[in-house]
């Protein structure tokens, strides 16, 4: 499949298994999985198409499992994944742009209209989430701290750090 074409159905099934389900005449379990075959029905897609965005998608979104699919995080609507509880490395990275700084340093990070705050394991993606809108801004996590402190993480299965809140006197620039 060509590029843009994967990019744009990409695009579709995480509106679908993340954001905007209803839209399609879907419904997500509790734990965010739909039947495959009802996805292929509400997108209009063959099942090899579908199989290859999942195994070929930059970020690792979807997992399928048997005859069910799920988005592995990013979701506006309720789920609950099911993640256990992770120890965070002692440092998580989160990308920015200067625009959002001052409130984020009044309010800390906030999950905004996802379930959770997401943090990278290092700079460079935390560099690329922050450069989708725009020159990226890149703070420090004092993740350590924080777990010590008793702030829950999770470990997403593609590799993002999930949780809450982050307060502001655990961040500084990176
Ligand atoms: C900012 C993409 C004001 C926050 C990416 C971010 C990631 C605040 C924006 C994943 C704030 C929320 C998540 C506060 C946080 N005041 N602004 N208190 N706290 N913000 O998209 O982290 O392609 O919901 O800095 O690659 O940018 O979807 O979160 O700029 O992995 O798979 O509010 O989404 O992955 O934006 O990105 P988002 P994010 P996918």
């Amino acid at each position: 499949m060509e590029e843009d074409r994967m990019i744009r159905l990409s695009k579709r099934m995480s509106k679908a298994l993340r954001h905007k389900p209803e839209r399609v005449g879907l419904t997500l379990d509790p734990a965010g999985w739909v039947p495959v075959a009802d996805l292929l029905t509400a997108l209009g897609v063959t099942e090899a198409d579908l199989r290859e965005v999942v195994d070929r998608n930059d970020k690792k979104r979807f997992t399928i499992d048997g005859d069910r699919i799920r988005a592995n995080q990013g979701h506006s609507v309720e789920v609950d994944l099911g993640l256990p509880t992770a120890t965070p490395p002692d440092t998580l990275f989160h990308g920015t742009v200067a625009q959002f700084l001052d409130d984020i340093m009044r309010d800390g990070l906030r999950p905004m209209s996802r379930h959770d705050v997401h943090l990278s394991p290092d700079r460079e993606t935390a560099r690329r989430v922050g450069a989708r809108r725009g020159r990226p801004l890149i703070l420090t996590v004092d993740a350590k701290t924080m777990h010590e402190d008793g702030h829950e993480f999770r470990l997403s299965t593609n590799g993002v750090w999930l949780t809450q809140h982050v307060p502001a006197r655990y961040l500084s620039p990176a």
